[in-house]
């Protein structure tokens, strides 16, 4: 196994990956900006490195400082987290030319799978159900409008560097297809190095459904079930469970025996993340993969048992994976709230001090967060600060455990979401299950 990792995050999943090593005998680095020199991730970890000052660009995203910090703690391996450097193939391919091993799939996998419209054609010539869509990059508004009124409005324009949502643009018309056309060329071409864009046919309030996927470097491949993640808020999500409400078992085989089929045919190794678009028939799609590790995963850890993280290490040190996939059993349903320091109406970003603190816990409450008594919420940062994750023997009971986790949670001195949250609780839609991606503006 490695004998020290280095952490190149920071928050809650830093501290998530310190305690995976910490159980697996390895030893921590942990990576800091001057703000977080008092954060938990960084006392808890063995050896610490500051890196820069808090802007992103230079201390979390700076290759050349994290590498010389990997060289100088001697360690043999970094872990990404989520975010950051998690799909920067560049950065994956840096920490090979060093020596160092980067704890995910190959940089160019990483790089594949970032072409969005390279893994639509992927999944499409294996069969795998996509959308009707174009095949290459279109440029041309005239090619691009003959195509949208081949497949019929409404389309969607995606950004073939996109992913999560960003440069996407969604025409109901042709009026409006012109205008649309141009203003996602230019997004996309001053977003990403790479400005193509594609054209799909446009699935109408569908459900955002995902399959996590493990595979070793020996050529096995499993899943770990699906998740739920359809409750977002432009492309942030908010809530995600597992298994997924009302998924009958017909298409939940179908689904996962496609992703796994999509990612053995790529010979992906750690884990990854296939995403699907569930329509009101029931139909499903591939829309894209995510080489990272996804902050989700504990709804999937919480109901199959299996340390996702300690997975990520074993399979980065090339270890085999010691279980088939009739091996893996599903227990119960999880629930996941991403708690956020923002405003629960206007979501304005609530920076600052917490001046009282009070974790929930109890059977079935999990809370994966780097809060402390007295820590101070950076406004350099994404807002996530806790994720409240519960277990129950079946969705009512992971339901009434999460209700009763937000009611027992005291935060002081910031604005928080959790009162967001106790509302969706209480909603009829969310508790039948009637949710799809627009659900979070309906119920607004
Ligand atoms: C779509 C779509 C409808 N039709 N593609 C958004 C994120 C990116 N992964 C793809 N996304 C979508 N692609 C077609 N052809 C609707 C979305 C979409 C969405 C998907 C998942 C979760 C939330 C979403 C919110 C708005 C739009």
């Amino acid at each position: 196994m490695f004998y020290k990792v280095l952490i190149a995050n920071r928050g809650e999943i830093a501290l998530r990956i310190i305690r995976a090593c910490k159980e697996l005998g390895i030893r921590t680095v942990v990576v800091h900006s001057t703000v977080d020199s008092n954060a938990l991730h960084v006392r808890l970890a063995d050896e610490k490195v500051c890196i820069g000052p808090p802007e992103p660009n230079r201390s979390y995203l700076n290759i050349s400082s994290i590498l010389s910090a990997a060289e100088i703690t001697d360690a043999d391996a970094i872990h990404p987290g989520y975010g950051f450097m998690a799909e920067n193939p560049d950065f994956a391919e840096a920490c090979e030319k060093c020596g160092i091993r980067f704890i995910g799939p190959e940089a160019e996998i990483i790089r594949l799978m970032g072409d969005k419209l390279k893994a639509r054609n992927i999944a499409k010539s294996l069969g795998v159900p996509v959308l009707p869509g174009s095949e290459k990059g279109i440029s041309d508004e005239k090619n691009a409008l003959s195509f949208a009124n081949e497949i019929g409005f409404p389309v969607i324009i995606k950004a073939s560097g996109g992913g999560g949502g960003r440069g996407m643009k969604i025409v109901h018309s042709p009026s409006s297809f012109s205008n649309s056309f141009h203003a996602a060329k230019a997004e996309t071409a001053a977003a990403f190095n790479n400005d193509e864009v594609y054209i799909e046919k446009y699935c109408e309030s569908p459900r955002h459904v995902e399959v996590q996927i493990m595979a070793d470097r020996h050529g096995n491949t499993i899943h770990l079930g699906e998740r739920e993640c359809s409750i977002q808020r432009r492309h942030q999500k908010l809530l995600e469970e597992s298994p997924c409400p009302g998924l009958d078992d017909k298409t939940r085989k179908e689904l996962t025996s496609v992703a796994v089929k999509l990612v053995k045919s790529i010979n992906y190794t750690n884990v990854g993340t296939v995403e699907f678009l569930l329509d009101k028939d029931g139909n499903f799609f591939f829309i894209e993969m995510n080489t990272r590790i996804q902050v989700e995963h504990p709804v999937t850890e919480m109901v199959s048992g299996i340390d996702m993280i300690k997975k990520q290490l074993k399979l980065a040190n090339g270890e085999r994976l010691k279980y088939k996939q009739k091996d893996i059993k599903f227990s119960g349903h999880s629930i996941e709230c991403r708690i956020t320091a923002e405003d629960p109406k206007r979501f304005v970003p609530s920076p600052g001090h917490i001046k009282n603190l009070h974790i929930p816990g109890g059977l079935g409450v999990r809370v994966d967060s780097a809060l402390h008594n007295s820590c101070t919420v950076s406004s350099y940062y994404d807002p996530l600060i806790a994720k409240v994750i519960t277990h129950g023997r079946d969705r009512e009971e992971a339901l009434s455990r999460m209700s009763r986790a937000l009611e027992e949670f005291i935060i002081e001195g910031i604005f928080t979401t959790i009162p967001l949250y106790k509302n969706i609780l209480n909603d009829h839609d969310f508790l039948s299950g009637r949710i799809d991606v627009e659900y979070l503006s309906r119920f607004l």
